[in-house]
């Protein structure tokens, strides 16, 4: 069966420990099991990995060559920061859609600008969890057109 992986950047362990007025009550582990489920329905398995580092998740995102299909991404902080980990999305040659639970671009100036976006295949912000369904929907969509 063919695999999206789902990637998320710092601080999102921390998903459903604090503030969430700005990221809601679920945990990282309820994300990764409406992922499993909506993956499911459109006929795909799930890889999902966390890490706080940015080396790490250019390694994850080259390690999904050849493996997984598609990959959704949130790449929280590093998302206003990392010219590499936008290296990284254009140069593994997958589609990427890029995600973010809060929409971006009502919070501080510095997060309205994302390195990821001019590479990533989509962009969704601000529709909470849903984002990482709205994701992998829209991946099945483009892998099966
Ligand atoms: O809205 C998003 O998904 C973000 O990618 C989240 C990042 C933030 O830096 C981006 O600007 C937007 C922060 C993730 C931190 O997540 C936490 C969750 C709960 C408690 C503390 C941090």
């Amino acid at each position: 069966m063919a695999s999206i992986l789902i990637l998320n950047g710092p601080n999102l362990n921390l998903l459903g420990t604090r503030e969430p007025e700005i990221y809601g009550h679920e945990s990282l582990a309820d994300v990764e099991q409406l992922c499993r489920t909506e993956a499911a329905q459109h006929g795909f398995d799930v890889a999902f990995e966390q890490s706080n580092h940015e080396g790490a998740l250019i390694d994850a995102l080259h390690n999904a060559r050849g493996v997984h299909a598609g990959v959704v991404f949130n790449p929280g902080a590093y998302t206003h920061t990392s010219i590499a980990l936008a290296d990284a999305v254009s140069g593994i040659q997958l589609p990427v859609v890029e995600v973010h639970l809060s929409n971006v671009h009502q919070r501080e100036s510095f997060r309205h600008h994302s390195y990821i976006s001019p590479v990533a295949a989509a962009v969704i912000v601000g529709a909470g969890t849903n984002g990482y369904r709205l994701g992998i929907a829209q991946l099945a969509h483009a892998l099966t057109a």
